[in-house]
């Protein structure tokens, strides 16, 4: 690969590598394409930053302070106020974290606004999650028959959660984690208060002059870890579930190949079901369908991107087209006459490429604004007038913009999606017989692979290549958020998929019906995959850090990767990063004045120390850094092969 960073024994990749590498196709050729048209891209940016800073690479620039920026080097062992690497290292992931866990708890806050206002009569939604609201007011303890009045409830029992000050800890985490989990968060004294309480805390020690002791920051990365779990994704999954109803297995094509020239193409982008739910079914009613065809256009498509993608494939068999990368080439087809976004993961290039297309984006939310772009706020109360208004301006998209210059790639992949934990067991006939297939070896453990793409590896590859082995080697899948369209659009996700795994294993697929590659949904439907571990434990009556089970994010690019990561390891499960995110690689290094070259000093870190190994004695998982992709699926093979011997399966 064209760029090697030797203080981090890696290389990264080049245009070229990413051109020869990137296994959709679809990619290929719109790379191409967009180079050729001289429209300026992510991979134009990116190579125009090579090489990199390695102080940042490394995370050991601090620039907490208004005297900073400081980094650590050979020569220079701190920073101006005197804090070391350690100190920097740590405090910069934890306030890495603290930015995702606030944007996944503004993501949470939404949701049960959302689901509060509508138990209330007061949006243009009804409960479509009867069974889940009754389900979890069950299990929140709440006594309420009527199930309007019941998600009322458990509404502010979530609102509260989020912002609980109070010394005890979230009711979602008291009613939904495991009890042994429970009893090892508070031993170790990590229990926490809620999301909007520890990342006040996180970045309140992390100030100039608050916390030197890098252990007590690590300490409270765990704290805020659970808090963005059990205070936020799960908040986000459960309400949107009650509000939108469990998504439903359905096949379906995905890929840029569902676009056409001649139909009215609508994109929808970003993290939050609560105006585009509306707006699919707007689009999809006969009274917009003939406007459109009176404005010239054969049919309405939608589509999808990043979160809202899944969110939508899952609801709706709505294709998904693409991910966090994907989207400037999306509308680098110039086939997108509007593409509507909310929150999180819209990245400014997107207009870039928008503005060559005549492509009209639109904004719904006030937390993402876009110069240029046409602005409709949502609010809860006024949904159904927002949605027809963004569809107004797609119409008039369509019928003003230069539609002349289109390059559709024709690919399209078969996909089966919509798994919800519920279907996940249902699909394997139940959860004794799923414990049955691990016991017994057809399945020989559960890989969730999920997370961002990132341009610091080769597009989509490692996603791909992680997945293909891990089920090669007979380990059953899930996936969400953009990993999930990386899979998705490699047909892993489909039921011919089955053919790459193991004898045993392809047998039970076949037999199911089902893909070896599960789509879960969007980034906080996470916690489909976080309860599956939960209610697999349960039954087998084994501790979760015991079972053959791995958290992979091949490609974190987002803050919000890095909450994803720490929840599934405060449960118990390991957790692979592709690329390190942030913390110095140990390289080793001869021994001064040693007469063996193999005499080396392993010049390893105290932070990756405490995440690759103290960790495992605090909560049973260990996080480690692997951005080769064949390593990391054999070193995560290995570990689960173990568990598997402990446990005495075969
Ligand atoms: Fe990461 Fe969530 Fe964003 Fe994609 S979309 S870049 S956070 S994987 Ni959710």
């Amino acid at each position: 690969m064209k760029y090697k960073y030797k203080y981090l024994n890696i290389e990264t990749p080049g245009r070229e590598d990413v051109e020869k590498l990137t296994p959709n196709p679809a990619n290929k050729e719109l790379l191409q394409h967009l180079k050729d048209e001289k429209v300026e891209t992510w991979l134009d940016r990116y190579e125009a930053q090579q090489p990199q800073c390695k102080f940042g690479m490394r995370g050991v620039c601090c620039q907490r302070c208004l005297m900073g920026p400081c980094f650590i080097s050979g020569k220079r062992k701190r920073g101006i106020c005197g804090l070391d690497e350690n100190g920097i290292v740590m405090g910069n992931l934890l306030r890495a974290l603290a930015a995702g866990a606030s944007a996944h708890g503004s993501h949470a806050r939404e949701a049960a606004e959302l689901l509060l206002h509508t138990a209330r009569g007061e949006t243009d939604y009804s409960l479509k999650g009867k069974e889940i609201v009754r389900e979890t007011a069950e299990k929140l303890g709440l006594k309420e028959k009527n199930t309007e009045k019941a998600a009322e409830k458990v509404a502010l029992l979530f609102l509260e959660d989020l912002s609980r000050i109070g010394e005890k800890t979230m009711r979602v985490l008291q009613a939904y984690a495991p009890k042994e989990r429970k009893e090892k968060w508070k031993e170790l004294g990590i229990l926490p208060r809620s999301p909007y309480h520890e990342a006040f805390e996180a970045l309140h020690m992390t100030t100039l002059g608050g916390n030197t002791d890098w252990r007590n920051l690590a300490f409270q990365d765990l704290r805020l870890s659970l808090a963005y779990c059990w205070g936020s994704i799960y908040i986000s999954n459960l309400a949107t579930e009650m509000v939108f109803g469990l998504p439903k297995v359905r096949t379906g094509e995905v890929n840029y190949g569902i676009l056409k020239e001649e139909n009215l193409n609508i994109i929808l982008h970003g993290h939050s079901p609560i105006l585009v739910e509306k707006i699919v079914e707007k689009a999809k009613s006969r009274e917009f369908k003939k406007r459109a065809r009176e404005a010239g256009a054969k049919n309405v498509q939608l589509g999808g991107v990043c979160c809202t993608g899944h969110e939508l494939l899952a609801r709706h068999g709505v294709p998904s087209l693409g991910n966090i990368l994907g989207q400037e080439l999306i509308v680098g087809t110039g086939a997108v006459d509007a593409m509507i976004v909310d929150t999180q993961c819209v990245i400014p290039g997107l207009k870039i490429v928008a503005d060559c297309y005549g492509t009209k984006i639109i904004t719904t939310s006030n937390k993402n604004r876009i110069p240029g772009a046409v602005h409709l706020p949502h609010n809860h109360m006024e949904i159904n007038s927002l949605a027809q208004k963004a569809l107004e301006e797609a119409l008039r998209a369509y019928r003003e913009r230069d539609r002349s210059n289109i390059f559709i790639p024709a690919h399209k992949t078969k996909v089966m999606s919509g798994f919800s934990r519920e279907a996940i067991i249902e699909g394997f006939g139940g959860i004794e017989e799923l414990c049955s297939a691990l016991k017994d070896g057809s399945v020989k453990g559960i890989v969730t692979l999920v997370s961002c793409s990132s341009a610091k590896l080769p597009y989509e590859l490692n996603q791909v290549t992680i997945a293909r082995e891990m089920v090669k080697r007979g380990f059953l899948v899930t996936t969400t958020g953009c990993c999930g369209h990386a899979l998705v659009s490699a047909g892993l996700c489909d039921t011919a998929a089955a053919e790459l795994a193991p004898e045993k294993m392809k047998n039970l697929l076949r037999e199911k019906s089902l893909p070896p590659v599960l789509v879960t949904g969007a980034c906080v439907d996470n916690t489909r995959t976080h309860r599956l571990f939960i209610e697999i434990s349960k039954e087998l009556d084994i501790p979760v850090p015991e079972l053959p089970f791995f958290y992979s994010a091949p490609e974190p690019a987002n803050e919000k990767a890095i909450g994803a990561g720490m929840s599934f390891a405060t449960l118990g499960v390991s957790v692979h990063q592709g690329f390190p995110p942030g913390v110095p690689v140990p390289i080793p290094t001869p021994k001064k004045g040693a007469s063996d070259p193999d005499d080396m000093d392993a010049n390893r870190s105290p932070v990756i120390d405490f995440f690759a190994e103290e960790l495992r004695g605090l909560v049973g998982a260990q996080v480690i850094a692997e951005p080769y992709p064949e390593l990391a699926a054999g070193y995560m093979h290995l570990r689960m092969h173990f568990k598997r011997k402990a446990l005495g399966w075969k």
